[in-house]
């Protein structure tokens, strides 16, 4: 039976957090205590909104997003699973896998630490099952388990991107620390592959990398906005980070014009080289937490 607000709200009532009816007619949960703000659809488990009291939205979603089932939301928090991309062999199948294109259950919500409130979610995407955590607090954390149940025939393997889509006062004057040493994949130039730079990431042009092997936190600089974003991880070798710069936002029906100057994707991931195998009967766990300086 689908989870509609009216059922959710019966079984997973909790002081700071109700579901409603959200753009398109999707249900999400919006969570409002004294420690943060925040929003999750149940449409790809997909969180639209988080900023602490007192502080501006982290995360940017575009005014031009799609809000329709058979559509990713434009911003926020994509899950990317169990691919990452364009599928491996079949074009036709929809970028960044289906995780974000299906509905998600609600399974619990419940106090977390700090005043706290988490809500957890799952959804099956052949052969696995997935379970997503995500506790909206002073901090945004996010945890993300895949398991391949025992009754599966052989390992499986997948990718997986916690594609998130931070808000930022002028992308010319963001920098990003805690790549420098890192080789990574430069997607704008073919899939290159090339060295650690050695330095920050600054943007002039798009940049669309894929670095490997890390697992290190980064740190988002914005001097407009006068604040610092800190995203540490765990179980993830992966980060990546884009911004499509003018020329190819202006091609994406779903992105308004001059909104590229005020994001940047930081992704939490194992994608490539670094994607996931698991044998029957275990399971692997991603974290994300992000956090304001
Ligand atoms: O994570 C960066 C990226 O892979 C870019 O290449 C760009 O395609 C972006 O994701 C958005 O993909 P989407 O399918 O959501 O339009």
């Amino acid at each position: 039976m689908p989870q509609n607000v009216e059922r959710l709200s019966a079984k997973f009532a909790h002081p700071g957090l109700r579901f409603t009816t959200g753009r398109g007619g999707l249900v999400k949960a919006v969570v409002e205590t004294a420690k943060a703000q925040g929003e999750i659809y149940l449409h790809g488990a997909h969180v639209t909104h988080f900023a602490p009291s007192g502080q501006a939205p982290v995360l940017w979603v575009s005014e031009q997003s799609w809000y329709e089932p058979t559509k990713p939301i434009r911003g926020g928090i994509p899950i990317c699973f169990p691919w990452f991309g364009g599928h491996p062999s079949a074009p036709s199948q929809p970028s960044h896998g289906t995780a974000r294109i299906t509905t998600w259950e609600v399974t619990a919500v419940e106090a977390a630490a700090d005043d706290g409130v988490a809500i957890s979610l799952q959804n099956a995407i052949h052969p696995f099952q997935v379970t997503y955590r995500v506790e909206f607090g002073t901090e945004l954390q996010l945890t993300l388990t895949v398991e391949l149940p025992d009754t599966a025939p052989s390992p499986a393997r997948y990718e997986e991107a916690l594609h998130t889509y931070l808000a930022i006062g002028d992308i010319h004057q963001t920098r990003i620390e805690g790549l420098e040493s890192t080789a990574y994949i430069d997607k704008v130039a073919g899939g290159d592959r090339q060295p650690a730079s050695g330095e920050a990431i600054r943007f002039s042009g798009e940049l669309d990398r894929v670095y490997l092997n890390t697992s290190g936190a980064c740190r988002i600089f914005d001097p407009l906005a006068q604040r610092e974003i800190r995203i540490s991880k765990s179980g993830s070798q992966s980060t990546v980070v884009w911004n499509p710069w003018i020329g190819k936002s202006d091609k994406m029906p779903d992105f308004g014009a001059q909104e590229w100057t005020g994001m940047v994707c930081v992704e939490t991931a194992n994608v490539g080289d670094n994607a996931v195998e698991i044998a029957p009967g275990s399971a692997h766990t991603m974290t994300a937490k992000i956090q304001l300086q």
